[in-house]
């Protein structure tokens, strides 16, 4: 049943496509099984940032130059885990920019993760989405993270390449840096230039990546709204190289994706958790069943 949908969804159907990324959501088949053993060539970009920085806003004008240009692009916006903000707000976003011309239209595909649905493994099964729609004919697939958290973290690394996206001086600077974000991303985007604090963010950011390492992200100055820096930051987005530092970064967060995967599918998980919980198994030695018995 699912590789007839997988046969119905590469022959352009989106409801079968929707109901195939639904089930892989779900967990209830897996990019492996729908895919075998090839590998579908793709290329993922992960655009992350604090809440309300304007990805959406950016990924908007990114996902229409895109299309425009004749090329399919595909969205995954991973919802805070709120249910309200996420959902509605993209849901807005995208009755509001709905583009007019239809073939344009077309070479566009949105969907969202509910991650308050997830069991807590939230990125791996964003790795398997981002494989099952390159094997349905949707080679650039788009992530949007609200880069808060380590799952969030995560989640960017699912792609690769990340942008990181940040609005005006906030007095806390850093902060980002702290995530372990700043330390993933391939090119950092500064958002909101035509309010204040947003340049000098910018070179904050700057003098602090420099101070990070030989090969620090570029940091862009662009506003959504006013469309200042926009050509700049999609063109730089076009042939994104990665950072040897990002590379490092991202795989660390892969292995340990990987590794959380295989817990939380383990088949005693729950009775696992259960026993740490009341003190008749040690977490160090719940790690060694699992590891041993796969
Ligand atoms: N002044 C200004 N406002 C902007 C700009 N870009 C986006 N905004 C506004 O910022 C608010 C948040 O924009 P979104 O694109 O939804 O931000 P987001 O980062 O996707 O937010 P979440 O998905 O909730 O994390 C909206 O009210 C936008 O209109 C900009 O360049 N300048
Ligand atoms: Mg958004």
């Amino acid at each position: 049943m699912p590789l007839d949908r997988l046969k119905a969804a590469q022959g352009g159907s989106r409801r079968d496509l929707a109901r195939l990324l639904t089930e892989v959501e779900d967990g209830r088949v897996a990019a492996s099984e729908l895919l075998g053993s090839s590998r579908p060539q793709g290329r993922s970009i992960a655009i992350t940032g604090p809440p309300g920085v304007g990805k959406s806003c950016f990924i908007d004008h990114f996902l229409r130059a895109h299309a425009e240009r004749g090329e399919a692009i595909a969205l995954l916006a991973v919802d805070p885990s709120s249910a309200l903000s996420g959902g509605a707000l993209l849901g807005d976003r995208i009755r509001l920019s709905s583009p007019d011309d239809a073939s344009v239209a077309e070479r566009i595909y949105v969907r969202s993760i509910a991650t308050r649905r997830s069991s807590g493994s939230i990125p791996s099964v964003l790795g398997d989405l981002v494989q099952v729609l390159h094997g349905c004919g949707w080679p650039l697939v788009v992530i949007e993270t609200v880069g808060a958290g380590q799952s969030e973290v995560r989640c960017a690394a699912v792609a690769d390449r990340i942008v990181l996206m940040e609005g005006p001086a906030r007095g806390d600077a850093v902060q980002a840096e702290k995530a372990g974000l700043l330390e993933l991303a391939d090119l950092v985007l500064v958002n909101k230039a035509d309010l204040d604090g947003a340049e000098r963010h910018a070179a904050e950011l700057r003098d602090s990546l420099a101070l990070d390492g030989p090969e620090p992200p570029e940091v862009l100055l662009m506003s959504a709204h006013t469309g200042v820096g926009l050509g700049e930051a999609l063109e730089a987005l076009r042939d994104l190289p990665a950072r040897s530092g990002s590379e490092r970064a991202r795989a660390r967060e892969r292995l340990a994706n990987a590794a959380e995967a295989r817990l939380v599918r383990h088949e005693d998980y729950e009775d696992i958790l259960a026993r740490i919980g009341n003190g008749t198994l040690a977490p160090e030695d719940a790690v060694e069943v699992i590891w041993r018995g796969g």
